[in-house]
């Protein structure tokens, strides 16, 4: 990895605040985000690029200039952004378009053209901030929807740049994410990352899956191959400062607010619930003071026993969906407190503000319930918060299983925050819970929180970067460079007799849903028959296709072709195909139904029948439905085919059924034992093609068309460099040819 970090967010961790004299200065930002990145950032010489924040304060030019000499002198690097854009970008596109539907929200979700330009433009000047201060070797870290384009951005620009992104909301599922009419710009903007992290397992579940399918994309584990780089989605659950809240509840500020909370409580023994949030639809509000109300209604004994504290933060109070939100919130909480307060009791204690972090810490120290209840959250920090501030190993903790955070927080009382007669019955267990089992669940939940804090989060995510980046590099050592093709194309022209021979779908030309789509074009046929009119050059395709279609295709011209994966070959000088092995095809009435049933069951799978074997495709499938199906298929056939001397061989999005024995491996071996060849070159893009690589003679130059692990020497990024390799053989092969057109 990179020596320097520059962390790049929506907002720099300073904001310009007013200190108690009045005058203008910059404030600490406090959050995950800031938690995490902190230490990072202070370390030399690594800077944060983000929107530099006024704290709604009107500046002049000068103030502002001198704003933002002090964020430099914070090694901050601020973007200003026109007030237009800002209101598109930030009000509009990231958070009325993406926040709502990210979270599961799509009836407050706006499709705006213009938001969608303005988040555009505001990303393209992220990347002009990012680019005035990146250096070579420099490692840059993008955070969160507000800048879901910038990677990519940073890519075009600067290629070579190690590049992470992660998202701190929840990514949602296909379905949902389908509807935005920027989705596929969206995936590619941050697909250009080598590493994009997530708080939980779903969301890198929904994130492959909507690359799968809006992209086509696969993926191995998280792995997968991006315009010939190797990028990797994991998760990565953010944790707290533990020790910064843990400490806090003991400093004297602290303690002395947790006195005085004490004492104001309204009668002795009375206990406290507490919630704390931006007011925001996502961390259901609305619900939770419904059910209190419930909880009210059925147990009459706690009314004047307990009291909700709900600190409400104002939060994007620009946005109608937050307006009506705060009108709901202040109605319910009239109607409960007018319903059942009394002359020494309210029921909900309302904060409609930020309170200060001492009086935080204070309130999370001595509340005995901490209703955390959201309706969607990706993480959330303040049931981790809370936990930590519980120095006394008390207090009960009521979880949304909404929320990020339940998977790393079993021992919570963990509810569905819809379920109201849930929320009910997990109010009354907290509230009733015996210590010793408050300390049991507090203290495993604790435990875990010390171990792997804010901290330990960034260095994993650096190191996971890091290991991606080592990764590349593995991979980028087979990748057949300028001086490797030069030699390559050397040893072509010296050579007295060589040998050349091609897969074809996935090397010569791109993948499509419909392989009867993927005919050569007039430029590939042109450079094929170049190559091959030279008498010195044996060209063979080597394909799993059917002999029809390889003979419609390429059938005038002077090449050799192998189908079916070495079934039959076409002897170019007897004009006919001739069978590898007698073999019986009587196996296939054996099989066909089933394999039918299975395309029937399967929408966007087809299969091909050819001589000898059978090919069920599943390109244009659902991926989670297509890797059962080949599990279920395996399973279906793994006898009967044992019995009759097959196999099962899985290819790029094909499984096919044909003979033990034959594979290209075996079909190209009439070659590989020819001494006579003093120049192979055996290019392929999958796994059937790996047989090839295995058994070519060593000297022969293997070429990988896809730049993953193989058995092959060297690898190319995708068909259109392997063509142009082709172009480079086919001017040193056949001067004779010189002049003629039509080489592409
Ligand atoms: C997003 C994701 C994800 C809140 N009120 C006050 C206050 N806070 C602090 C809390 C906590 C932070 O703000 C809120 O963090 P959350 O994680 O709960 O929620 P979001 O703001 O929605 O954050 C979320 C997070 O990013 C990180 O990845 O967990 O899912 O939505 O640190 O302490 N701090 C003070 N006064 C307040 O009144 N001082």
């Amino acid at each position: 990895m990179g020596d320097r970090l520059i962390i790049v967010s929506n907002r720099l961790p300073y904001r310009l605040g007013r200190g108690e004299d009045g005058e203008r200065k910059l404030e600490h930002s406090s959050g995950g985000l800031v938690s995490g990145m902190g230490p990072l950032h202070e370390r030399h010489g690594n800077v944060w690029v983000g929107w530099a924040d006024e704290g709604g304060q009107e500046l002049s030019a000068r103030e502002r200039a001198e704003f933002d000499a002090q964020l430099v002198a914070h090694d901050c690097v601020p973007v200003h952004v026109c007030e237009e854009d800002a209101h598109g970008y930030y009000d509009g596109f990231s958070n009325s378009t993406l926040w709502p539907l990210f979270h599961g929200f799509p009836q407050y979700t706006s499709f705006e053209e213009a938001d969608w330009e303005a988040y555009r433009r505001v990303n393209e000047r992220f990347c002009e901030a990012v680019l005035s201060v990146a250096r070579p070797g420099d490692t840059v870290w993008v955070h969160d929807y507000h800048l879901m384009l910038l990677p990519s951005l940073i890519r075009k620009a600067s290629p070579q740049t190690a590049i992470g992104f992660f998202l701190h909301i929840p990514f949602p599922d296909y379905e949902t994410f389908r509807m935005l009419p920027w989705r596929q710009e969206l995936l590619l903007g941050t697909l250009s990352a080598d590493l994009i992290g997530f708080h939980t397992y779903d969301y890198v579940r929904h994130f492959l899956s909507s690359c799968r399918r809006l992209l086509g994309y696969d993926n191995h584990l998280g792995h997968f191959l991006f315009e010939g780089r190797s990028t990797q989605a994991d998760a990565f659950p953010l944790g707290i400062d533990y020790d910064r809240f843990h400490n806090a509840a003991l400093e004297p500020k602290a303690a002395c607010q947790i006195e005085r909370i004490r004492a104001d409580r309204e009668r002795p023994g009375s206990k406290t619930m507490l919630s704390v949030e931006r007011l925001d639809y996502t961390k259901g509000i609305p619900e939770r003071l419904r059910a209190f109300d419930a909880f009210l209604q059925r147990h009459p004994s706690w009314r004047e026993n307990v009291v909700l504290k709900l600190v409400a933060v104002p939060s994007r109070e620009g946005v109608a969906s937050y307006q009506s939100l705060k009108r709901e919130v202040d109605e319910l909480v009239g109607s409960i407190n007018g319903r059942y307060a009394t002359s020494d009791w309210t029921p909900v204690e309302y904060y409609y503000r930020s309170v200060p972090f001492d009086l935080l810490t204070a309130l999370y120290a001595t509340s005995d319930v901490m209703l955390v209840t959201p309706l969607r959250d990706g993480m959330n920090l303040v049931c981790k918060e809370y936990l930590a501030c519980r120095g006394d190993g008390g207090g009960a903790l009521v979880l949304s299983e909404m929320a990020g955070a339940t998977y790393e927080l079993h021992e919570a009382l963990v509810v569905n925050p819809f379920d109201r007669d849930a929320m009910v019955e997990a109010m009354l267990r907290a509230l009733e819970m015996p210590p010793d089992e408050q300390r049991c669940r507090v203290s495993a939940m604790q435990k875990r929180l010390a171990r792997y804090t804010a901290g330990k989060w960034a260095e994993e995510f650096l190191a996971a970067l890091d290991g991606v980046l080592r990764h590349q590099a593995r991979l980028n050592a087979h990748l057949l460079g300028p001086t490797s093709s030069r030699r390559l194309q050397e040893a072509f022209a010296q050579a007295s007799k060589r040998l050349v021979l091609l897969d074809y779908d996935g090397t010569l030309v791109p993948f499509v849903d419909e392989p009867s789509d993927a005919a050569p074009d007039d430029g590939l046929k042109a450079l094929i028959a170049r190559i091959a009119a030279d008498p010195a050059t044996t060209l063979a395709i080597v394909s799993g296709r059917d002999k029809e279609t390889l003979m419609e295709w390429f059938g005038d011209l002077p090449v050799g072709l192998v189908a079916e994966h070495g079934l039959w070959r076409y002897s170019v000088s007897q004009r006919q195909w001739l069978l590898r092995e007698p073999l019986d095809g009587a196996w296939k009435d054996r099989i066909r139904q089933t394999l039918l049933d299975f395309v029937d069951r399967t929408p966007g799978s087809i299969l091909e029948e050819k001589d000898y074997s059978m090919a069920w495709h599943y390109r244009a499938c659902s991926n989670e439905l297509a890797e059962r199906r080949v599990i279920e298929i395996k399973s279906a056939l793994s006898g009967v085919a044992a019995d009759m001397g097959l196999m099962l061989m899985e290819g790029n999005r094909v499984l096919e059924v044909k003979p033990v024995h034959v594979d290209k491996g075996s079909a190209a071996h009439h070659w590989f034992r020819d001494p006579s060849y003093d120049f192979m070159l055996v290019a392929g893009d999958d796994v059937t093609d790996e047989d090839m690589f295995r058994t070519a003679p060593e000297n022969a130059w293997t070429v990988k068309v896809r730049n993953e692990p193989t058995q092959a020497r060297y690898a190319l990024k995708n068909p259109a460099e392997m063509r142009s390799l082709l172009r480079g053989l086919a001017e040193a092969s056949a001067p004779r040819f010189e002049g003629r057109s039509g080489i592409m």
